[in-house]
């Protein structure tokens, strides 16, 4: 039997969510709840479309399927509190099982579709899950068949079933048919959550070996997703383009997915952010809003700058977020694009800033926005925790309505990364402009964004120790024009031993890990850089790999 989950939350103080409930943060009601109202206030507005599978669905039809899913599941053996890794690609079934395990209290980990077996394994066991949900195959990988080499490592944790659910033509025999079990039919009354128990997992950026979960509520996601869909301009007449993965926070509920559908919009669901697709479904369904990485934004602006933009003509916002927007880059969306900018600067923990679309030129293109809530706390620190003066750059702590107090069951990472009195630490540096908005400045945790991609320097120094070869390993970001960051490792290698990026990589790959955690770049050296005390220095190999790149020929 998997371990309630509530064993290894840390819940907020009980006077302060009394306090955010008084306040109206806290509605008090469970998604699927708030998600069944919509449906019943605008049954025939359209929800869902899926312009891959060409499908479309009115908001009563969509939650009629969810209520038919979650019935499936709970005659599946599935319970409420139980987990399901969700690894599945931007699409209907993404979206009906996402909602139906709202409905059920069923709660999804999400992990994103590059994730392999170090990952996954690794995600279910944590969860202890007892269901997963994968496409048969995307991008010629055989995501059902490693589904099923799971079972073991998973059974060994919680003893109990391991049901894999699959989507696609190619359902193997012992695996649940997801889009069978998405399709309409009866559904039984459901006992609906309680609203402050978890609604899903998220996985965090991470600076540790792996991704930790984070445990978000069904009051204060409801919050995150309904708040920041006010400050978006989302309303029923809102269509909201998903092409960044739609399991992550930005795309899933900032507003996203979530915001969307409870404002009584319309979602439409795409593979990739690829331009020329994206463009040609922006303007075949209206789209009106959408949210990017700023490696896309990049991508989006050459587009247009090629073709024309004459497809975005009903684009209205468009958010960026989930890594450093250039000044230029911002100056140039409005001009190229013609829809307004808001820069969103927000994490999978909780805090999420951003510009407002009223605001100027000089906020929208050369901040990150500020915070979305009334009673979000910011504090920006010096190394000593001490508040540093107005203007100055300081590390970010935060506490807020829907910053969960600690990761799930890591009660020592939650010791490093949460202060004692729950302040969560980022790891961004940023100044505070004196109109109260934020620019990130940099970061003092040790990950790298490879364009919007999280990745741990220590996972991948952990993967590359595995290498014999190897005596010492430093990963740190390398500089790069498209993605704003890639990996590069340093490494010291054996007496007499020698090590290529390719070894490196085929290493990583036969363990089964995300390719976009892979090295782009090796330096070989005698030694590692290290500072006074002996630790590796990551800021003077940052600042080595970076020379490098300059000095170098094109
Ligand atoms: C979003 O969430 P995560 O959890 O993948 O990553 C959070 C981290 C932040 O701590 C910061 O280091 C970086 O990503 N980040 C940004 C940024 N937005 C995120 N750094 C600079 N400028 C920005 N605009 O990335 C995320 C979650 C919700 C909404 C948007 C992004």
């Amino acid at each position: 039997m998997p371990t309630p989950i509530r064993d290894h939350t840390v819940p907020w103080p009980a006077p302060l969510a009394d306090e955010y409930v008084a306040k109206g943060y806290w509605a008090g009601l469970p998604l699927g709840t708030a998600l069944r109202a919509v449906a019943g206030a605008r049954p025939d507005a359209p929800a869902l479309v899926d312009a891959e599978a060409r499908l479309r669905w009115s908001h009563l039809e969509l939650a009629d399927r969810a209520d038919a899913a979650a019935t499936r599941l709970l005659e599946l053996g599935l319970r409420r509190g139980d987990r399901i890794v969700v690894q599945l690609g931007n699409g209907w079934e993404f979206v009906v099982l996402t909602l139906a395990c709202l409905r059920a209290g069923i709660v999804p980990v999400m992990a994103l579709p590059a994730h392999r077996r170090t990952e996954l394994a690794y995600l279910a066991r944590h969860a202890e899950a007892t269901a997963i949900a994968v496409p048969d195959r995307m991008r010629d990988f055989d995501h059902q068949a490693l589904a099923h080499e799971l079972a073991d490592d998973v059974r060994e944790v919680t003893g109990g079933p391991w049901h894999v659910l699959v989507a696609g033509e190619d359902v193997a025999p012992g695996s649940v048919d997801l889009r069978a079990l998405c399709a309409p039919g009866p559904s039984t009354a459901l006992t609906h959550p309680d609203s402050h128990d978890v609604a899903v997992f998220l996985l965090s950026g991470g600076t540790t070996g792996l991704p930790k979960l984070i445990a978000r509520t069904h009051d204060d996601y409801l919050y995150n997703a309904r708040r920041s869909a006010e400050l978006a301009a989302v309303d029923a007449d809102t269509r909201y383009l998903v092409s960044l993965p739609a399991g992550h926070n930005f795309p899933l509920a900032c507003p996203g997915i979530l915001g969307v559908l409870l404002a009584g919009g319309r979602v439409v669901t795409l593979p990739s952010p690829e331009p020329g697709r994206a463009f040609a479904t922006i303007a075949a369904e209206g789209v009106t809003h959408t949210a990017v990485v700023p490696a896309v934004a990049g991508r989006w602006l050459d587009h247009a700058a090629e073709h024309g933009s004459t497809d975005l003509a009903t684009l209205r916002v468009l958010q960026v977020g989930g890594a450093r927007l250039a000044d230029e880059l911002a100056r140039k969306v409005t001009p190229v694009l013609g829809a307004t900018l808001q820069q969103v600067f927000g994490m999978a923990e909780g805090l999420l800033n951003l510009t407002r679309l009223d605001d100027p030129a000089d906020v929208v293109c050369g901040t990150q926005g500020r915070p979305m809530c009334p009673d979000d706390e910011v504090r920006l620190v010096d190394e000593f925790d001490h508040d540093v003066p107005e203007s100055e750059p300081g590390s970010l702590l935060t506490r807020g309505p829907y910053t969960p107090r600690g990761y799930y069951k890591a009660a020592e990472q939650n010791a490093r990364a949460f202060t004692e009195d729950g302040w969560y630490r980022s790891g961004d540096i940023c100044r505070r402009t004196p109109d109260g908005n934020l620019i990130v400045e940099g970061r003092d945790k040790d990950m790298i964004n490879r364009g919007g991609e999280k990745i741990s320097a220590e996972e991948v120094e952990n993967l590359v120790y595995q290498l014999p070869a190897v005596a010492q390993v430093a990963a740190v970001a390398m500089p790069d024009a498209q993605l704003g960051e890639r990996v590069c490792v340093y490494v010291v290698p054996r007496p007499d031993a020698t090590v290529t990026l390719e070894e490196i990589r085929a290493s990583m790959d036969a363990i089964g890990v995300a390719r976009f955690k892979l090295p782009e770049h090796l330096v070989l050296v005698d030694e590692l850089a290290a500072t006074k005390v002996g630790k590796i220095d990551k800021k003077a190999l940052r600042a080595d790999i970076a020379d490098r790149l300059n000095g170098a020929p094109a």
